[in-house]
C-alpha cells in the first residue's frame, strides 16, 4: 500500500515537471518569434514622421526645433530598405543623404518612399537643409547607422 502511494507522488511529480517544461518551451518561443522583424524578408520598411518641439524662454521668445522622428535608425548592410517619411510637422522639408545620391522632399501629409541599398557600413545623416542648424529651426538630422 505504501510502496503505491509512493508511485503516485512520482507521478504527480513527474507530471508537474513536465507541465513546467512545456509552459516553460512555448513561452520562450513565443518571445523570440516576438523579438524583431525577421531580417530575412525581402524589403524592409522603416517608418519615419517630421516632428515638431516648441517651447518658450523666460523672456517670452518662443522657440522651435524641427526633427526626423526616429532620430537614429539601424540599416542592414546589403539589404534592400525601404524609407517611408511622413509629413505630419512643418510645411515640407527638402532633404539628402549625405554620402549618397539620394535627395527629396517630405511634404505634410504625405508619405516620401525613399528606397535604400547601402553596401558600406557607416553612419550617414538624412538632413533636411531647410532645417539643418539650431538657428534655422533644427537641426533636423537624422542618423542611418549602417552595419
Ligand atoms: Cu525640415
Amino acid at each position: 500500500m505504501l510502496i503505491v502511494i509512493r508511485k503516485r507522488w512520482i507521478v504527480l511529480a513527474i507530471v508537474l515537471v513536465l507541465i513546467g517544461f512545456s509552459w516553460y518551451v512555448f513561452n520562450s518561443r513565443v518571445a523570440t518569434e516576438a523579438g524583431g522583424i525577421p531580417l530575412t524578408e525581402e524589403t524592409l520598411d522603416i517608418h519615419m514622421v517630421t516632428s515638431e518641439f516648441k517651447s518658450k524662454t523666460e523672456d517670452g521668445r518662443e522657440i522651435e526645433s524641427y526633427r526626423w522622428d526616429p532620430g537614429t535608425i539601424f540599416v542592414p548592410k546589403d539589404k534592400k530598405v525601404k524609407l517611408r517619411m511622413y509629413g505630419v510637422n512643418g510645411a515640407e522639408h527638402p532633404f539628402l543623404i549625405e554620402g549618397t545620391d539620394i535627395q527629396g522632399t517630405v511634404q505634410k501629409g504625405k508619405e516620401t518612399i525613399v528606397d535604400l541599398h547601402f553596401t558600406e557600413k557607416g553612419l550617414y545623416r538624412l538632413i533636411c537643409t531647410a532645417h539643418s542648424h539650431v538657428d534655422h529651426q533644427g537641426p533636423m538630422i537624422a542618423y542611418i547607422v549602417v552595419d
